[in-house]
Order: C-alpha cells, then structure tokens, then sequence
C-alpha cells in the first residue's frame, strides 16, 4: 500500500513548500529521485521562458520537473486544454514525462486558469485486483473476455489519487472528485481514477453549447465518472453489456445539468417538468458538438433515471458513434428480447438513429 502513497507535490508556490517544511510536513512530498531538499522556488509561468529553461542540461531539480512539466501542460493559450479551452488537466503517462517523475498530480503555477499535470502510475503497478490499497477488479482485456480492439485495450495508467486531490479543478466545470468511483472503498485512500482529456473536452463543449443555445448550464453534476470494473461489474447496467461499459476506461460520464442545485436534472426544456424530454436537451447539443469535433465523437445513452436525480445522461468519447434511449419505462428483460440496438457498420444504435451513423466520420 505504501508504494503509491504521498505523490501529490504542489510546486505551484515556494511558500506552500515553506510551509511543509514549517510545519514538518516535507515528508508528505514525496521525495523523487533527485528532489532537492529545499524549498521549491517558484516557477516561471510563461511558457517561453519555460522553452529555455528547460533545454538546461540537468532537469533534475524539483524546479526544473515543475517547468518540463509546465511544458507537458502547453496549452499554447491562457486558457485551458482541447477545442474548449476550458481543460485543465494533461494526463501524461509516466514515460511521457520530459524529465522522470512520480506517479501523482502536479499543480502548476498559471496565469490564468488553473493547470495541473497527472503522472500516470504505469498499468503494471496493477497486482492481482489491486492497486496498491485500492481493489479495482480486473478490465475485460485482462479476462480476455472481449474482442480485442484498441478501444478495449487496458488503461495505460492510472492518476493516482489522494484525498486532498478531490479539490484540484481538470476543467472549468469540474473537479476531480466528481470522477472517483462511489464503491464501498469509501476511506481507502489512494483510489486511482481512469480519465481521459477528451472526455473533459467534449463536456465542457456540451454546456457551452447549451448555454450558446440560451439553456442555463453553469453546473453539471456528474452521478458516475469512473467505475472501477469491480464496481462496473456489481452494479450491471440493465442492458447486460456492463462489462464492456467506458465507464471502466475513463471517458464516459453520467451527468445531470443542475443549476438551481436541488440534486435533479433541471427543467431544461421549461415546460414545467422534468422528464426525458430535458435529457433530449442534452442530446441536441452532444449531436451539435459531434458534428464540429468528429474526433470527439462517441456514446450517448439517455436515461429516464429511476434516482433522485431524475433523468440524465450518458456521454462518451469511445471513437464509434453509439446511441441508446432508455427513457422508456420497460423492464430490462423485454428490452433484451426487442434487441434494443441495430449495428450499422461499427456504429450501435436504435434504428432511428441509422442516420447519424451514416454521418459518422473520421
Ligand atoms: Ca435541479
Ligand atoms: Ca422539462
Ligand atoms: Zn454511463
């Protein structure tokens, strides 16, 4: 268990390092390999400055890991990452990083929007259902019980992830806590969450478009980002494909828009109601979003949600175009029997939907 504790380093400002040392806390950073004993000098923020700094010979100061890694955010704007701008969080796998660094969330100093780094802890650090404390399960790629495919591939890594980093914002919407896995492991700390840019991308793009379109869409809840497959596998997900669910690779997210806070889908649609008619709210813009970034392209199941919180929605960036409805009451069993979905190509969708997947691009 110990292997993945106390990655996280804040090397955004001196003073937070000062502070450690005060308080004798350094020892909760994590002292990677060539660390420097000292108090971490603040960072230069611009990006052009960072370029020289770090063709210096000797990236081996926390310093200079926190400038390489600056460098690895490069949003190339003052705001955030992918077509929104509105990312602020790169995932980097671990063999991907400028100069060597621990498995953990890097905050970055910025000028604007916050940015952070996740070095990811290599998929090997996986033993047995574990990774380190955390029980995961095991992905189907593993079990070898799905066609083999890039999309099911294992996750190349996993962002490891302390309690104090529920806080730490990976885009203007979102922290991230909201993508933790809500399974019975409720103190066991690090968890690991699988999640991708693009998923962060696609739905900061759906509440702008929402809020281009006039729908108020200033806060989403998200009921389930990540799902570990051990959790995947105990909740099942009425359509009998849970052990293939994205949920288990980082790039789907259940959500609820949810201005007025009540915990319940709002009344997108203002018709007085909530009903599936608001989820289709949401899928207007998914289609809008879909048709300006093919490369984001993916599921989108709409759900008349039993819960609290209403009707919701799934999105995914899975590469194929998917579409599913379950806002019809119906129970699961006649669901299976009707077929549910019709495959066109590689795209699985309701009949109604056979035209959009014949727009599918890219
Ligand atoms: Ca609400
Ligand atoms: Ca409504
Ligand atoms: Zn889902």
């Amino acid at each position: 268990m110990k292997t993945l504790l106390a990655v996280r380093r804040t090397l955004a400002a001196g003073f937070v390092a000062s502070v450690a040392l005060a308080t004798g806390a350094w020892h909760m950073f994590a002292a990677p390999p060539a660390a420097a004993a000292r108090p971490v000098p603040a960072v230069p923020a611009a990006r052009p400055a960072a370029a020289s700094a770090v063709s210096a010979p000797a990236p081996s100061s926390t310093a200079s890991l926190a400038v390489a890694l600056s460098l690895a955010f490069d949003a190339g704007t003052a705001e955030g990452l992918g077509h929104s701008g509105s990312v602020y969080l790169r995932v980097l796998p671990q063999e991907d990083a400028p100069v060597p660094a621990a498995p953990g969330i890097y905050e970055l100093p910025s000028p604007s929007s916050p940015a952070a780094v996740a070095v990811l802890a290599p998929f090997a650090r996986k033993v047995g259902s574990r990774v380190g404390g955390y029980d995961v399960g095991y992905w189907p790629g593993e079990l070898r019980t799905i066609r083999s495919s890039s999309a099911y591939a294992n996750p190349n890594g996993f962002i490891v992830v302390d309690a104090e980093d529920r806080d730490t914002p990976v885009s203007r919407h979102f922290r991230l806590g909201d993508f933790v896995t809500h399974d019975r492991q409720r103190n066991t700390w690090p968890k690991v969450v699988v999640l991708e840019e693009a998923l962060l991308d696609k739905l900061e793009l759906v509440l702008a478009d929402l809020e281009r379109h006039g729908v108020k869409a200033d806060r989403a809840v998200i009921l389930s980002g990540f799902r570990t497959p051990a959790h995947n596998l105990a909740l099942g997900d009425g359509s009998g494909r849970a052990r293939e669910s994205r949920h288990q690779y980082g790039d789907a997210a259940d959500l609820i828009i949810d201005v007025n806070g009540d915990g319940r889908m709002d009344d997108l649609n203002r018709d007085g109601r909530v009903d599936p008619n608001d989820v289709r709210v949401i899928e207007r813009a998914v289609n809008r979003v879909e048709r300006a970034y093919p490369d984001l392209v993916g599921g989108l199941g709409l759900y008349r949600g039993e819960g609290p919180a209403g009707p919701f929605a799934h999105i995914d960036v899975r590469g194929d175009l998917a579409r599913w409805d379950r806002t019809r009451a119906r129970p699961a069993a006649k669901r299976a029997a009707r077929g549910g979905n019709a495959r066109f190509g590689s795209c699985t969708a309701p009949p109604q939907f056979a035209a959009l997947c014949g727009r599918k691009r890219g």
